[in-house]
């Protein structure tokens, strides 16, 4: 298993706060307060598959907050130098990805919902999924 405790550069992991009674859970993001950028964009992904890994690139300069709401997954990030695993185990367990950060995202239990927000509009031109080129621009970017 890779380190949890020693994230990469850009990337922070925090729990927003649950409000939950007897009518259910709910849980509220604010941009500039509880995640640090102004939201462009909102995705939800849901429908997953244990076996079925999503991510798999990286993004030049974008932030993105990834907001688990319910069940569970493992986050894998990687800045090229140092890579950790985190488990989103918990409804508000966020993560903070900044900057160029390879993600990877896998084991995703039955029934599992993460929000996404982003400070970008979706633009497919500026993913890099290849991990040769995301290495050379980390070496290139130091
Ligand atoms: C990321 C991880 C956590 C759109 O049309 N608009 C959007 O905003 C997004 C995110 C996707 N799409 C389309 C593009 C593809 O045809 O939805 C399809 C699936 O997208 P993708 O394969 O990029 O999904 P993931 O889950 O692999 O990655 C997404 C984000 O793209 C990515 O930025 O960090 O979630």
């Amino acid at each position: 298993m890779l380190p949890t405790h020693n994230l990469p550069k850009g990337v922070q992991l925090f729990d927003h706060d649950i409000f939950g009674d007897k009518r259910g859970d709910l849980v509220s993001v604010e941009q500039n307060r509880t995640i640090p950028f102004e939201i462009a964009r909102v995705y939800t992904i849901f429908h997953t598959s244990y076996h079925m890994a999503r991510g798999c690139h990286a993004h030049i300069g974008m932030q993105q907050a990834l907001v688990n709401i319910t069940g569970s997954l493992t986050l894998i990030v990687d800045d090229g130098t140092v890579k950790s695993e985190i488990n989103l185990d918990r409804p508000g367990r966020t993560v903070i990805i900044n900057g160029l950060v390879w993600r990877e995202l896998t084991n995703f239990s039955p029934g599992s919902v993460i929000n996404c927000f982003s400070d970008k509009f979706y633009d497919e031109s500026e993913y890099i999924r290849d991990y040769n080129t995301f290495r050379s621009l980390c070496a290139t970017s130091k």
